[in-house]
């Protein structure tokens, strides 16, 4: 039999375990629109106490979970400040516009990463003329940005500037478990510099739906009604919140193997010429790779790899990205390495 392809595309890709899948099967189920759903009662208790936070709300997206937390925050007219290639502006089908009547001002990042030096004289002034300056967005780790983990103190310094301007602040964590992880610092530290939290459990954690939206209780029951005229509103959700309540059982500390597995992978683009490694580090799960012109395109290097059996994203022109996750086992994240090293060097040089 052909062997498995090892598919690298993005972290939302795997599939419940079979530990996972009886969980599910066994999951105490009510109807959670009536929160009466034992087992995403539980889920949304265990997670605003991990995050530190009053309440809780899960919802079937990371997108939901975003675009309810924008929409609880602001009134149309508003704006919200983020870092130009954020999910929550860029991958959302333009959510804050079309939902919530919110513009954005992005600041261009650092990878994805803003300092609080570039906030300085962005907030409107109190005109009819301005919109209104009222969230702040953040991203961590970052996915555009190649994974990268906030450094704590920016987040600090960007929240105490965002408490002082009145300002709400907003963190979209899909992969805050990967900075967890990755630094060692719990989930409620990070939490604590944001007055809402959107955590991911379809990510890195395996499960097959679902993300939350954590905060104080008045938000997150303007956030639960958005959640219902978004048409996220779910009933017997708790077979859903069974395999997350599994995966934060099973699957938070193996995030470390993931990371491992990145950097082996990261090593061998490193080793290609022609290919560059953007950023040059990879702190978690995440690698974006440029492609030179005279090597050819993002494409080809997706196709020739793949005829090694490795799939990844050619998610740009000149641009790849990598995710490894729990269905890669460090053996098939060599086998990946490995298929880059042999098969990108044999591309045929292009004329440019
Ligand atoms: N990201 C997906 C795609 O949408 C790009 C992926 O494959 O990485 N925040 C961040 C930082 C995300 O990366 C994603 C999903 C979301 C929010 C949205 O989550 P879902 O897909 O559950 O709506």
């Amino acid at each position: 039999m052909a062997e498995p392809l090892i598919d690298l595309r993005s972290d939302t890709l795997t599939k419940p375990t079979p530990g996972m899948r009886a969980a599910m099967a066994a999951a105490e189920v009510g109807d959670d629109v009536w929160h009466e759903d034992p087992t995403v009662n539980r889920l949304e208790e265990r997670v605003a106490k991990l995050l530190g936070k009053e309440a809780c709300v899960y919802v079937p997206s990371g997108t939901m979970s975003n675009q309810i937390a924008v929409r609880a925050h602001t009134q149309p007219g508003d704006e919200m400040i983020c870092d130009a290639s954020c999910h929550v502006l860029n991958y959302e089908a333009g959510g804050p516009a079309v939902l919530s009547g919110v513009t954005a001002k992005p600041l261009p990042g650092d990878y994805g990463i803003l300092d609080v030096t570039q906030f300085e004289g962005q907030i409107r002034p109190d005109n009819e003329h301005a919109v209104r300056t009222r969230l702040v967005c953040l991203e961590n780790t970052h996915n555009r940005g190649g994974g990268k983990v906030y450094p704590l103190e920016k987040i600090q310094a960007i929240s105490a500037w965002a408490r002082r301007n009145n300002l709400a602040m907003h963190l979209d964590g899909a992969r805050l478990w990967n900075a967890v992880v990755a630094t060692g610092i719990p989930a409620a530290t990070w939490a604590a510099e944001f007055d809402t939290v959107s955590v991911c459990f379809s990510k890195g954690l395996g499960a097959p739906v679902g993300s939350a939206l954590s905060g104080p209780r008045d938000l997150i029951a303007r956030a639960r009604r958005s959640r219902k005229l978004f048409g996220g509103g779910m009933r017997q959700a708790g077979v859903l919140a069974a395999a997350v309540i599994y995966a934060l059982d099973n699957h938070v500390e193996r995030l470390a193997e993931d990371h491992h597995n990145a950097r082996v992978i990261a090593a061998a683009i490193r080793d290609v010429p022609g290919l560059r490694l953007t950023p040059p580090e990879v702190d978690t799960n995440i690698i974006w790779f440029e492609v030179d012109r005279a090597l050819g395109t993002a494409k080809d290097v997706a196709d020739a790899v793949r005829q090694r059996g490795v799939v990844i994203y050619p998610a740009l022109p000149q641009a790849c990205r990598i995710c490894t996750h729990l269905d890669v086992s460090r053996e098939q994240a060599t086998k990946a390495a490995e298929a880059i090293r042999a098969a990108v060097p044999r591309l045929k040089p292009v004329k440019v």
